[in-house]
């Protein structure tokens, strides 16, 4: 990942010009400065608005429809049983293995393709194989390091089974839950390590499979928890627009 370790600069106010700032009457100066205040907030929200439906997200590949398995016994109850598969990549446009990432997505920007949205049977075991090419850092908070809410809270990471990761080398994660008042309770954690080098042309990455059983009927949400895009203590960009680092999961 580009980018990544920018400290907000702090700015020393003491040393800031005070001459020739106002020249209106003093009764003047508090309606010129709430003017000011409501200009600057306009634009600032207009300018917001402007980037915002510039980037309003299209999946390339609209929603993965999970490939049934069968049948599975879990806790004594038979469920159906799917599989879905996706990336986590270091950038977003461009293809890998085949599949476009997100066309005339921000190549600086991480992204999960081809599609970060899922559609899965309602009470159904799920499992989902990840492959995950970025780089990565430290999390905000080791707690998303441990995995949650899965079959026996353990993924598979390269064929070895974990309960959790290192805190400090995190490329991406999947954090599935429920919208509010809808399935209370719902939630899993799967943290995905980072690859030793950054690009997916290089062709590494690393493997991440778990089971969870979905839901009743309903939409649930997925985001990542690894502050892996730009601006806002970097949960801007690729973080906070909806599609490149998270989605939607319906349980039909
Ligand atoms: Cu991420």
């Amino acid at each position: 990942m580009e980018g990544r370790a920018t400290e907000g600069e702090e700015v020393n106010l003491s040393e800031a010009p005070l001459t020739g700032r106002f020249h209106g009457r003093p009764s003047a100066l508090p309606v010129k400065a709430l003017l000011a205040t409501v200009v600057g907030v306009v634009v600032v929200a207009a300018a917001a608005w402007v980037l915002l439906a510039g980037q309003t997200y299209q999946p390339p590949s609209g929603t993965q429809v999970a490939v049934p398995l069968g049948k599975a016994t879990v806790n004594g109850h038979v469920l159906p049983h799917v599989a879905l598969n996706f990336s986590t990549y270091p950038f977003s446009n461009g293809t890998n293995d085949g599949a476009p990432v997100h066309p005339g997505g921000n190549r600086t920007w991480p992204a999960t393709g081809p599609t970060p949205n899922f559609q899965v049977p309602a009470n159904a075991l799920v499992t989902v194989t990840v492959r995950q090419y970025d780089g990565g850092a430290a999390l905000n908070d080791p707690w998303f390091a441990t995995v949650r809410g899965t079959i026996g809270n353990v993924a598979t990471i390269d064929g070895r089974v974990v309960h959790a990761i290192n805190p400090n080398r995190v490329g991406h994660s999947f954090l599935l839950q429920s919208l509010p008042g809808a399935a209370s309770g719902f939630f899993v954690n799967v943290p995905f390590p980072a690859v030793n080098g950054d690009w997916a042309d290089s062709g590494k990455h690393r493997t991440i499979v778990f089971d969870f059983v979905s839901g009743p009927k309903g939409t649930y949400v997925w985001n990542c928890e690894f502050p892996c895009g730009q601006m806002i203590a970097l949960f801007g960009s690729a973080m906070s627009t909806f599609g490149y680092m998270s989605g939607y999961l319906h349980a039909v």
